[in-house]
């Protein structure tokens, strides 16, 4: 992809809009590379979304210089799922691109807990 694409994508970029601060979002973690809020459309009790800061559209897309932003991603999963009261487990998915039922086109992990039944 060049610049300019990516460029294009970030300006349009619901997820980058989320992480700028310009759509308001319920935020649970923020940090300089990182941003994690309430899904809209919860799942399950509990259900948010962790995502990069930084522009990476897919699992897919994602470079080897991402490694310590996905590893710090993967990390946060545990940390927010206890302090949103996921005590006896969560559920971790990334949808990647369009097969793998991927809607919006930021990188996003999902994850989802609470009391069973919800699945
Ligand atoms: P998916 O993995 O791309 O299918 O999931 C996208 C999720 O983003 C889905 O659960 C939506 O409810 C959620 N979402 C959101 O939380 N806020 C938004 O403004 C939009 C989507 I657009």
């Amino acid at each position: 992809m060049t610049s300019t694409r990516t460029e294009s994508s970030m300006q349009d970029c619901i997820f980058c809009k989320i992480g700028r601060g310009d759509i308001p979002s319920r935020k649970i973690y923020e940090d300089d590379d990182v941003l994690a809020f309430h899904d809209i459309n919860p799942k399950a009790p509990v259900h948010f979304l962790i995502i990069p800061k930084k522009h990476i559209a897919s699992l897919a897309e994602a470079q080897p210089e991402d490694e310590a932003l996905l590893g710090k991603m993967l990390t946060l999963v545990r940390k927010l799922a206890l302090q949103e009261g996921c005590v006896n487990g969560f559920r971790t998915v990334i949808n990647t691109g369009r097969d793998g039922g991927q809607e919006v086109a930021h990188l996003h992990i999902h994850v989802l807990g609470g009391p069973q039944p919800w699945k």
